[in-house]
């Protein structure tokens, strides 16, 4: 299939990032069409057809279209050229999955929704935050990165020795939790993570989808 992919979202979301992060380091030209999930009224009415619970990203090559952002993630690694970045052994994949179910079913909660939202977010439209919204979420952050510390290990990345979608896929949610400031306490026993993050931030694909 020859076609240019699209991918519909919007630049602000982490999981539309970890798609173009994803795209970015597949070398995978694509056109970013605008959906604002929280305009006033919800996203358009014709996007539900093409992700039913409203949310972004939805993506579509040729004819073939889909929606979740891992699952788009990974029919990209596949089926574009360029660096491989879901592992062919067994144990080094099962691990990269493992990190990415942590970082949707743990990580986005509480590092993007608990803590980043109320703390900068929520401020920046000029409302008040959620101060038991934060503290309820600090346990579950705390946990988070005691596991991704742990399953990184000493390596260079978060699931084994080479850039994998668990580094695509954690990197958006790290790049807000860092804007919070309780990121700075709670990152302090993992100098590992801290590492981690030193060596992708300033990586190409990482800086051209900063916006
Ligand atoms: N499981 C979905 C999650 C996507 C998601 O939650 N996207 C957020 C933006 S980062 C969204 O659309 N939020 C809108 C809302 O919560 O109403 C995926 O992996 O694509």
């Amino acid at each position: 299939m020859n076609e240019q992919p699209i991918l519909y979202g919007a630049s602000y979301s982490v999981y539309v990032r970890a798609v173009r992060l994803t795209l970015a380091e597949k070398g995978v030209p694509y056109t970013l069409v605008p959906v604002d999930v929280f305009a006033p009224g919800g996203p358009p009415a014709d996007y539900l057809a093409r992700q039913p619970f409203g949310r972004i990203p939805a993506f579509e090559h040729g004819s073939f279209n889909l929606y979740e952002a891992g699952a788009i993630m990974r029919y990209v690694d596949e089926v574009f050229a360029g660096p491989s970045l879901q592992p062919e052994d067994a144990e080094a994949r099962a691990r990269t999955n493992q990190v990415i179910s942590i970082l949707d079913s743990y990580a986005y909660p509480s590092l993007v929704r608990g803590i980043f939202v109320e703390r900068v977010s929520v401020p920046k439209r000029g409302q008040i935050p959620d101060e038991a919204k934060v503290q309820a979420a600090i346990p579950m952050a705390t946990a988070c990165l005691k596991a991704l510390a742990g399953i990184r290990g000493t390596g260079p990345f978060l699931a084994g020795s080479v850039l994998t979608l668990a580094d695509l896929h954690a990197i958006p949610m790290f790049a807000y939790f860092h804007a919070a400031p309780e990121a700075e306490d709670l990152l302090r026993p993992h100098a590992g993570l801290r590492e981690w993050w030193q060596r992708l931030a300033d990586r190409p694909s990482v800086l051209e989808t900063a916006t």
